[in-house]
């Protein structure tokens, strides 16, 4: 008997770019920076949210947030606090977002008020990788406290980034991080790509983010 074969990855992920190619035109009409926050669960995404909309608010750029979530509004609550507009979106399963949730963010959103979109992605160094949303520049948050190898072991993520956050920089001295090592595993992946250590605790080197963003900005 004839077995028929369905490919249908392939399919799911074309239909996925062309809607994130209608994100990037929505976003480009109104001039406006989008960045895709990605990195493992409790690497410090909204950490650093905090504080870089806090420090792009005090600069007077508005900018607006996409919170991805398998469930829950806590990361919205948190960066609502800085009176900023902000979507939760819940994938209800999902362990990325895809094109059309953006596009749903996106369109909620005050477009002709705001110079700069953060969409945080769910927790994990894998899948948000694999499906395109149409912004301007991939961030990758990652943990000191997540080992120095990880660029290795997860190599899609950080060959798609155009930014590496290396965050928790204040627990230096008691996770002994080697950040020569992790810049060299990196090197292996990608060579031409921004990285900033940071706190998004105390704030250390922030400003050197929120002035990559200023510099970026259509
Ligand atoms: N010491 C230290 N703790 C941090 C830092 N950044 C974040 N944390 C802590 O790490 C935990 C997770 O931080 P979040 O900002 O919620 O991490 P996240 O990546 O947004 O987490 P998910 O959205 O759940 O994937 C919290 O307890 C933060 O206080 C940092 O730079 N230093
Ligand atoms: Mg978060």
């Amino acid at each position: 008997m004839e077995i028929k074969r369905i490919v249908v990855k392939e399919n799911l992920f074309a239909k996925n770019d062309e809607i994130a190619e209608e994100n990037r035109n929505i976003l480009k009409k109104h001039k406006i920076f989008s960045l895709n926050i990605m990195g493992g669960p409790g690497a410090g995404k909204t950490s650093i949210l905090e504080k870089t909309v806090a420090g792009l608010k005090n600069r007077g750029i508005s900018c607006g947030v996409i919170e991805g979530d398998i469930a829950g509004m806590f990361d919205s609550e948190r960066i609502s606090v800085f009176g900023v507009p902000v979507i939760q979106i819940n994938t209800g399963g999902a362990c990325h977002l895809e094109a059309m949730m953006v596009k749903k963010g996106i369109e909620n959103l005050p477009l002709d008020e705001i110079k700069v979109v953060f969409i945080e992605n769910v927790g994990n160094l894998v899948c948000p990788a694999e499906f395109k949303i149409g912004v301007d520049c991939n961030v990758t948050v990652a943990s000191i406290t997540e080992g120095e190898e990880k660029p290795v072991k997860y190599p899609l993520m950080y060959s798609i980034s155009d930014v590496v956050l290396v965050n928790k920089i204040d627990l230096i001295s008691a996770v002994e991080f080697d950040i020569n090592r992790f810049t060299a595993f990196l090197d292996e992946i990608k060579k031409d790509i921004k990285i900033i250590p940071v706190s998004g605790k105390t704030g250390k080197n922030i400003d050197d983010f929120i002035q990559y963003i200023v510099e970026r900005i259509l």
